[in-house]
């Protein structure tokens, strides 16, 4: 089993190569208690969360994004964690018809063999390391805290997430906002029930541990992505987010794409201005039902971004909704091979290898925060930070070739 090792960029930050994703051997395969969920599917309306409850607020965000574009239905598994990968047949063969003869019937005897065959692969040994402890979480809090860009002039990292609706964008900012907080805060929701909410693009400065101030992190919010909607507008849109020309707060509208007549236009962006890295958000329980356009669409905005110098990370959210070891304990999240094929199906999705690609649970119902969902969430900020790092690498006199500025 190779695992991923470290190298540190030279901002201090360490640098994650691809990763050799290894066949489970026997001997590191231990069976999961038995799939709860059986294999029928529904669709939702796109928007609706699956967990509801204390966010019903961000439900309401989405279903206003919905609202204002038409997107298409997601399907996805019945319960929560539902594993889809087990057909049942059902072809019912009497071994003996005599009564009280112990008649059994092959159909009873071939469920509960799946029940055995269709348990969930849990690993002994993880696909990457993470140490799960208090420590950890304290050295990831300061890490982060005191990160500052590698580039003069620039005081921040802006961060851009980029998803579908209802993968998780919102939920990942005010996460991460809880970290620090210590507590389970709502803070990229406030103001969702407005229905313009999410259609604007709204910047959030993490703020550091109490009385640390922010940290060197913004993250940006915008309106959700659909299949098909590369070309045109919402493309358009999206490149001058990236750019730096749209303003804070600007309200996304197919008739009024960003230009140079919008109010609050910035004309000439400087470094600080522009996003730094792109995130894609994806959900893990839709993986396999989002509309195939959407493959197409990301894959599309990829290139456009890539031709920005802008490199791009992935967040697969709702991990604990397709392992129900890694609900119960989340420390088992790299155990899962659930979760690790889920992973390779983000990468096709997306276009990217999984290298790119982080697991993340959001803080979605929970009142407090827990050392291990923080060191998960953590662990994504510090991957963002490495790919931020690189633009700033890139993009800065010291880095470039023979100070020739390239920019
Ligand atoms: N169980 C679980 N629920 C999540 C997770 N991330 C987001 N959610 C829920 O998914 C729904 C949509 O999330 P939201 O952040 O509004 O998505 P957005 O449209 O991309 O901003 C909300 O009900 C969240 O509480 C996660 O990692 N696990
Ligand atoms: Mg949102």
């Amino acid at each position: 089993m190779q695992k991923e090792k470290s190298s540190k960029s030279s901002c201090g930050f360490s640098l994650a190569p691809p990763i050799a994703f290894s066949l489970a051997t026997k001997s590191n395969v231990k069976e999961e208690s038995p799939s709860l969920f059986p294999g029928l599917s529904k669709a939702l309306e796109p928007g609706v969360g699956v967990q509801q409850g204390l966010n019903t607020v961000a439900a309401t965000s989405s279903q206003d994004e919905a609202k204002a574009k038409p997107l298409f239905s997601f399907l996805v598994p019945a319960e929560p964690g539902e594993n889809q990968t087990m057909p049942v047949k059902k072809r019912v063969k009497k071994v003996s018809a005599k009564p009280g003869t112990g008649t059994r019937n092959l159909f009873e005897a071939r469920q509960s063999s799946l029940a055995v065959r269709g348990k969930a692969k849990m690993l002994t040994t993880p696909w990457r390391d993470v140490t799960w402890t208090e420590e950890q979480r304290t050295s990831l809090m300061e890490k982060l805290s005191s990160y500052r860009p590698c580039s003069e002039g620039v005081t921040q990292a802006r961060v851009l997430l980029l998803g579908p609706v209802g993968s998780g964008k919102s939920s990942f900012i005010s996460s991460v906002q809880s970290v620090f907080n210590g507590r389970v805060t709502n803070q990229a929701m406030v103001g969702s029930s407005s229905t313009s909410f999410t259609k604007k693009l709204q910047s959030f400065n993490i703020r550091g541990e109490k009385e640390k101030g922010p940290t060197g992190l913004v993250l940006c919010d915008s309106m959700g992505l659909a299949a098909g909607e590369t070309t045109g507008l919402a493309l358009h849109d999206i490149l001058s987010i990236i750019k730096g020309h749209a303003p804070e707060g600007h309200k996304f509208s197919p008739d009024q794409p960003v230009r140079s007549e919008t109010a609050g236009y910035v004309k000439k962006p400087s470094l600080k201005d522009k996003i730094h890295c792109v995130v894609f958000v994806v959900d893990a329980v839709k993986i396999q039902s989002y509309p195939k356009g959407l493959s197409t669409t990301f894959q599309q905005l990829r290139e456009h971004i890539s031709d920005l110098g802008v490199h791009q990370v992935a967040l697969l959210t709702h991990v604990d909704q397709v392992c129900s070891e890694t609900a119960k304990d989340i420390t088992k999240v790299y155990h899962s091979s659930v979760i690790q094929d889920t992973m390779t199906k983000a990468g096709s999705l997306l276009g990217m290898s999984t290298s790119y690609i982080v697991p993340v649970k959001n803080y979605s119902s929970e009142l407090d925060v827990d050392v291990n969902t923080d060191i998960l969430l953590l662990s994504a900020v510090d991957h963002i930070l490495q790919y931020a790092d690189l633009y700033f690498q890139d993009n800065t006199p010291q880095y470039t070739e023979l100070g020739k500025l390239d920019y």
